[in-house]
This record gives C-alpha cells, structure tokens and sequence, in this order.
C-alpha cells in the first residue's frame, strides 16, 4: 500500500472475509512496522477477472483502461472484445493504444484493423513506445495526468516499456515493494501499481498478460449494451427482446448487409457478440 507521504507499507487484512484489490483506498492503521487494513472504503467502480470456476474482483477505483497492443505480436480481436465490455460495465473509459509505429507496415495493418473501433468512438492512440522522444514522453504524461490508469494488453505489446517510460524509477518501487514484502513470506498479484515520476497523485497499474476478463457477471440480456456497434443497430429491432440472431425484423442481422445508407456492422464483431450471447446464457456458478 502506498501511504499519504509516499511510503510503501505491507498492510495485512483483518478477518478472513476481507479483502482487498490493487487501486483500493484504505483505512490502516501501523502495527509494528507494518499496517493492519481496518476497512476498505466504498469504490467507485470494480473490474472483475475469472479463472474456470470463479469470478474475482482484481483492480478498483480506475479513471481510466489503457488497452495496449501492438502491430506484433497481432492482438486478438476477441480478447480486446472481452477488455472493452468489461470496462463499459464496469464505466470505466477504455482507450486502445497501438505500438511499435516503427514496424511500419504491420502497424498499418493493425491500424486499419481498429477501424471498427474508432467507428465505436474508442480512442486509439499511435504509439511508438521503443524510441519515443521527450516530446512523446510528455504528451503521454499529460494523457494520464492525475488519474488512475490500468495498462493491460497481450504479453510483448510494450506494457512495461510504457511504464518505465513514465515511471523511470519504477524498478526502485518494485524493488521497495518486494522488500517490503520480504521475499517469499508474502505473494504477490503480479498487479502493481507506480507513480508517475514528479507527478504524485498520477498512477499506472501494470497487469501481467491479457486477462481473461471476468465477465459472467453481466447479464446475457445487457451484453448488446456494452457492445457499441451492436447496440447502434438494435434500436428498431421488431421484438423489443431481441436477441438479434434469428429474429424477423432484427436491424442487427440486417445490418450484416452493406447497404448506401449506413456502415455494415463488422461481421468478426457480431460473431463475437453471438459466441459471448452462448458464453453468458450457459448456466454457471456466481
Ligand atoms: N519495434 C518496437 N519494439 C518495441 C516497442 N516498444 C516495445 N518494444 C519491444 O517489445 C518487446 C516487449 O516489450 P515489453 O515492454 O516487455 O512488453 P510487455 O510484455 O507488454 O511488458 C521488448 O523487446 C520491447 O523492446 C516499439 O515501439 N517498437
Ligand atoms: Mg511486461
Ligand atoms: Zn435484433
């Protein structure tokens, strides 16, 4: 935990039901040299993450989801899917950064792949992480000055050139924070969050690979909700219950077919929407 000052302190939870994530805000108290957690406050918004059985909470309080990837290794269209409708559950602006400008021909390719994306409103940023300047360094600062940003995105994207990037002290606080756990007595997440260097109050979170996004939490029936370009078509369905895969007059399925007036829906994104549809309806544990 980091407290007020700057400190790193190792706290530990009281009771057995508590528990806490990275991004939380605490109440502590010290207790020789270290902390005791005495409640953790109300949040303001919560990602979740499951394995084969479980769902579990993983990162809280977020102003914002950087979603990194990068013209190689090629991104997987259905895990950005799951990365997005978990932030839009969860109300939690999504941005899409693309790395290594420097590839240049593969990072063309992936851009105009993000085209369904930018169609949806998501922001996409070129990013050339690697060799990128002073001038770069600071246009990122201010992106994500005073906020809480989690970094997630495929192993190899540049997640961890991003944060040594901005947090060039970042080694130091891992190795603070690996002290402070004193090696091997406590485990770790793998989740950690950093300062931004000379900008207190602004916070990357790094996340190890692309989490399987819990995602069973949502309802089958608000999944077109979370999904932009779906929910755009599916206002003038016939049947207010739609679930836009077979039904007559479904504007979704009609929306397939290019027409002169509109911009067809991206067939790869209503596949996905039809697999995540099957995903959430199967019966499963809470
Ligand atoms: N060509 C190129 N390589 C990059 C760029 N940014 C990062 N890399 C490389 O990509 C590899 C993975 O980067 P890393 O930050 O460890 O990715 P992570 O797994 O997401 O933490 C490393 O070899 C980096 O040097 C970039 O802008 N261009
Ligand atoms: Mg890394
Ligand atoms: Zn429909």
């Amino acid at each position: 935990m980091v407290a007020r000052d700057g400190r790193y302190v190792l706290c530990h939870l009281r009771g057995k039901k508590a528990s806490a994530v990275v991004g939380d805000h605490v109440l502590w108290h010290p207790s020789e040299g270290e902390g005791v957690i005495d409640e953790v406050i109300e949040r303001r918004n919560l990602l979740y993450r499951q394995d084969e059985t479980r769902v579990k909470s993983f990162a809280a309080n977020l102003d914002q989801v950087l979603i990194l990837i990068a013209a190689e290794p090629a991104y997987s269209k259905r895990q950005l899917a799951r990365a997005l409708i978990a932030a839009e559950a969860a109300g939690i602006p999504a941005t899409i950064g693309l790395n290594k400008s420097d590839l240049y021909e593969p990072f063309q390719r992936a851009w105009d792949s993000l085209a369904p994306y930018r169609a949806m409103d998501y922001p996409v940023l070129p990013l050339g992480l690697r060799e990128a300047d002073d001038r770069a360094r600071q246009n990122l600062k201010q992106w994500c000055l005073n906020k809480v940003t989690l970094v997630l995105g495929p192993s190899g994207a540049g997640k961890s050139t991003l944060i040594n990037l901005l947090c060039p002290d970042a080694l130091a606080q891992t190795a603070e924070l690996s002290r402070s756990l004193k090696s091997g007595r406590h485990t770790t997440t793998g989740t950690t969050l950093y300062e931004v260097a000379n900008h207190p109050g602004t916070f990357l979170i790094d996340s190890p690979g692309f989490q399987e996004f819990g995602l069973r939490h949502i309802d089958p029936s608000s999944l077109q909700r979370l999904m932009r370009d779906i929910h755009r078509h599916a206002h003038d369905c016939r049947f207010y219950n739609c679930t836009h895969r077979h039904e007559p007059g479904c504007r979704v399925i009609a929306a397939l077919t290019p027409d002169s007036e509109h911009k067809p829906l991206d067939k790869e994104r209503y596949q996905i929407y039809c697999e995540l549809l099957m995903e959430l309806s199967k019966p499963h544990i809470r």
